[in-house]
């Protein structure tokens, strides 16, 4: 009898949660975006849950092109062009098989037409021929987003190099049906290059020589020097699971990511859906890509984010992840 009861409630239960899925399933739901080190929450859940939330969705994600003075590194103000008015852009999360609905608009005050290109994006220039907005303008385009992966964003506007250099990028995830396995923390960190001029009031630009002669200035992870130091660095616990999202914008150079007293226990260098590679010490990013890393954090303390390419230290690529708990002697101690 009581069994009949449990089947009775589980019945009702899923009728519930079928006709919720069928309306959330054409929903429109718009887009939670981060800035970094942040990422969106994965509110879509995996296994039964993702099988009456997961379904696709159209998902509106607006983004405003802005131009701002700020700092890139301790005294040194530089004038940047930017999505949402941050360096990396905000991070998006989208699904398998969603329809993007993408607003970009160009704040009033700007002085520059900007657009977006979209590497999650099938399609002639990632949507940039759809979304070129002079200043003040917003234009919208819809794509589908096909395969799953991390994937880079830019603006690919008039000569493409300075809204690159500027500071025209970020990072979307595109998840695979069914979600990415569970990890405790998630991180998104993008690293780039920057050519500054001398300052002119006060303020540096975008020198081109320095870009065409591949001479940055600055090597910076999340947008500044010390993007990662001191209150900005990433925070974890022994025996949590750490993932991060590491895109490198270039725009020229290619990143050997290492975290010191770290191996990756899984790299997503093969994509999302294609083989992970296990136990890696340091991954290539090219220019314009991202990868997903995933490891275990066994004892405490600081470990260092680097470029591995450690000339580039000295010009800001450098970032720390701070480890809190007990120690773990059995994996690492002093003497015997
Ligand atoms: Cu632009």
């Amino acid at each position: 009898m009581r069994k009949k009861i449990g089947y009775g409630v589980l019945l009702a239960f899923a009728t519930m949660a079928i006709g919720f899925s069928g309306t959330a399933a054409f929903a429109e739901v718009m887009a939670k975006l981060t800035t970094a080190p942040n990422v969106p929450a994965d509110e879509r859940g995996s296994g039964i849950m993702q099988k009456f939330f997961g379904k696709a969705e159209t998902v509106v994600v607006n983004l405003q092109a802005e131009e701002y003075v700020g700092d890139l590194a301790e005294g040194v103000k530089y004038g940047f062009w930017s999505f949402g008015g941050t360096v990396p852009g905000p991070m998006a999360r989208v699904r398998v098989g969603d329809s993007i609905e993408f607003h970009l608009s160009n704040a009033a005050n700007n002085t520059q037409p900007h657009n977006i290109d979209i590497h999650a994006v099938n399609g002639p220039g990632g949507g940039a021929a759809f979304t070129t907005v002079e200043p003040g303008e917003e234009k919208i385009f819809t794509f589908q987003a096909k395969a799953p992966g991390i994937f880079i964003y830019h603006c690919a506007a008039g000569a493409i190099v300075d809204h690159i250099s500027n500071g025209m990028y970020g990072l979307v995830l595109v998840e695979p049906e069914g979600g990415l396995p569970k990890v405790d923390r998630e991180f998104y960190v993008m690293q780039s290059e920057f050519f500054a001029s001398e300052p002119e009031d006060g303020i540096a630009t975008f020198d081109i020589q320095k870009g065409l002669d591949e001479h940055p200035t600055h090597v910076v992870f999340n947008g500044k020097a010390g993007g990662l130091l001191g209150d900005n660095a990433l925070k974890a616990k022994v025996d949590e699971t750490v993932r991060i999202y590491f895109g490198n914008i270039g725009p020229n150079s290619v990143s050997s990511f290492h975290i010191i007293g770290e191996i990756f226990d899984e790299v997503y260098d093969g994509g999302i859906g294609g083989p992970t590679s296990k136990n890696i010490q340091t991954t290539l990013v090219p220019s314009a890509g991202a990868t997903i890393v995933d490891f275990k954090v066994d004892a405490p303390g600081t470990y260092i984010l680097v470029d591995h390419s450690i000339y580039r230290v000295a010009k800001g690529a450098i970032g720390h992840l701070v480890v809190e708990g007990n120690e773990n002697p059995q994996v690492i101690r002093q003497g015997k």
